[in-house]
């Protein structure tokens, strides 16, 4: 049986990594074989020019780094449909709907920003770590990089709203780490029997 291919979103400072970091061992420690897969993957020819501008040592036109994120999930595809079909479980930081939701909270048009990203693998479960700008600012403020402003985060939030359906799980991000990840492991762990790798995001 194939693994399940699980993305987990959130705004910044939702606590995704570590959730992200801390389900991928607890799977590992109950016999699963699963892997933690993040987007972007800076360590890539792509990734290195996305790190470069989220670090803001480079500026890039908004469309043409839209289409570098993108490049960046594509490039990984293959490699992640394999493991899927060997029957790894894929925790996955982020992915298309990072993409348009942060483009689209810029200014770009949502219906342009879905388009290169159209025909990625299917997710079989949209993990979403929610949590509210003020409880995100009492966990000491965001960090140094492009996107880490609060106006920003806000618009951020709303575009999500707009691509939830119902493969989404909400997890209350405000809740001890302990809970958050308890509710992130029993969505993993009631999740169907997965049918076939489907490519075809949003056609
Ligand atoms: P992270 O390494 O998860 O902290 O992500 C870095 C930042 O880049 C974060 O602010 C979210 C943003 N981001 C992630 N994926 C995309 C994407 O596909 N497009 C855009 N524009 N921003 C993204
Ligand atoms: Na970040
Ligand atoms: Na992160």
């Amino acid at each position: 049986m194939r693994g399940h291919l699980i993305v987990v979103e959130g705004c910044d400072r939702s606590g995704k990594t570590t959730q992200c970091e801390r389900l991928v061992q607890s799977l590992q420690e109950h016999g699963k074989d699963a892997e933690l897969v993040k987007f972007p993957d800076r360590t890539t020819q792509t990734g290195k020019m996305i790190d470069s501008y989220l670090k803001q040592t480079s500026h890039l036109d908004d469309h043409a780094i839209h289409l570098l994120f993108s490049a960046n999930r594509w490039e990984a595809m293959d490699a992640l449909k394999e493991k899927l079909s060997q029957g790894k479980t894929l925790i996955v930081d982020r992915y298309a709907f990072s993409g348009v939701a942060f483009s689209a909270a810029k200014g770009l048009d949502f219906e342009w920003c879905r388009g290169p990203d159209v025909g990625l693998l299917v997710p079989d479960v949209v993990m979403f770590l929610d949590l509210t700008m003020d409880e995100a600012e009492k966990r000491g403020g965001f960090g140094e990089e492009r996107y880490e402003k609060r106006e920003l985060q806000m618009q951020v939030r709303k575009e999500f709203d707009k691509l939830m359906d119902d493969t989404w799980k909400m997890v209350d991000a405000s809740q001890t780490k302990d809970q958050v990840h308890t509710a992130m492991l029993t969505i993993v762990n009631e999740l169907p029997a997965p049918g076939p790798v489907r490519s075809g995001l949003w056609k």
